[in-house]
């Protein structure tokens, strides 16, 4: 038995005469502490002057609208939500373990703030989601648009193609539903059938459209068909099952870039089980693994000319302990790291 004391040392590294008022900077202290509101803490750069000014090349968009769910509401909170859950890290000095970078060093990336939706006008915030992605993305700065449902890929999308033209744009989209709706109980803008409008207004082309993780009862063969006819490609969950993730995402790099230069990369947070994803509006039982989505980015992020992206379908409301807020700030994170790993 050893007579050796235990002692407990100091336990701070700093004397109480110390200017303990200003001993933190905003960046240093915990992601709850003096949190203005960013994501991860980045700086704000609201207009295009601003983003041009900070020389972004990557800005946070919110996109706060819900006026297209078929079914439960809920996602207008999603940015917010996405912002706030950066509750292990949340400094924008933050290093990738996975993709051996700290992000932020190599990337300037700011926050944009939300598009200015007020409810009641669902046309008018779909005009306004474009309109804020296309400022952002002609500012020089790569969209990541934080949803909303899904149907803000609609106008975030087409903004993209709009400033990147002629330039042509190819989508990946991860999702358990295909989207390709033709009409919504009579809306041509639910969130079921962003993708048809944007094949149908010419923005991207059917066979730069590729889908990951569909599964489930919807839609129905008719609009599957409809699919075929305009080319899209997609992979179901049972053929990433059987194939495995990596092989499914070079697959889908390739299909979506067979023509076109850069990618939009969408992401339904529903793509993923409702087990490690439950705040969701329209949630399909048997999706991806949290870390299959997170690997995934990070292989297409890594290895594409990136144009824009999305993560949709957070419903805080339905949320159990931020689970799927804090995978919705995962993966735009996957995608920040392994784009500031190509730049770098
Ligand atoms: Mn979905």
């Amino acid at each position: 038995m050893s007579d050796r004391p235990f002692r407990i040392p100091e336990s701070t590294l700093y004397a109480a005469e110390a200017d303990e008022f200003d001993e933190f900077g905003s960046n240093d202290l915990p992601s709850y502490s003096d949190w203005r509101g960013t994501f991860y803490k980045v700086p704000w750069a609201v207009d295009e002057d601003a983003i041009r000014e900070a020389g972004a090349d990557v800005a946070i968009v919110g996109a706060p609208y819900d006026e297209g769910v078929s079914s439960r509401p809920g996602a207008r909170f999603g940015p917010m939500a996405i912002r706030g859950a950066h509750v292990t890290s949340g400094s924008p000095w933050s290093w990738s373990i996975q993709a051996g970078v700290r992000p932020f060093d190599l990337l300037t990336v700011v926050d944009a703030g939300d598009a200015p939706v007020v409810p009641g006008r669902p046309e008018r915030s779909l005009r306004v989601i474009h309109e804020k992605v296309r400022r952002v993305a002609r500012a020089g700065a790569i969209p990541i648009v934080l949803g909303g449902d899904h149907s803000i890929t609609y106008p975030s999308a087409a903004a993209v193609a709009r400033v990147q033209d002629p330039a042509t744009v190819g989508i990946v989209h991860f999702d358990a539903h295909a989207d390709t709706g033709a009409d919504q109980w009579g809306s041509l803008i639910g969130h079921g059938e962003p993708m048809r409008r944007l094949i149908e207004e010419g923005w991207v082309a059917g066979s730069n459209f590729v889908q990951v993780g569909l599964r489930g009862y919807w839609p129905d063969e008719d609009t599957f068909a409809w699919m075929r006819d305009q080319g899209f490609r997609w992979h179901t969950q049972v053929e990433l099952e059987e194939r495995g993730v990596e092989a499914v995402v070079d697959d889908a790099i390739a299909e979506a870039l067979d023509g076109a230069d850069r990618i939009y990369l969408s992401v339904d947070i529903d793509v993923v089980d409702p087990g490690m994803a439950p705040g969701t509006g329209t949630p399909e039982s048997g999706g991806m693994l949290g870390r299959e989505l997170l690997r995934a980015v990070r292989r297409i992020v890594g290895s594409v000319d990136l144009a824009g992206m999305d993560v949709v379908e957070v419903s805080p409301p339905y949320d159990h302990a931020e689970i799927t807020a804090m995978l919705a700030t995962n993966v735009v994170m996957e995608a920040i790291s392994a784009l500031a790993v190509r730049r770098g």
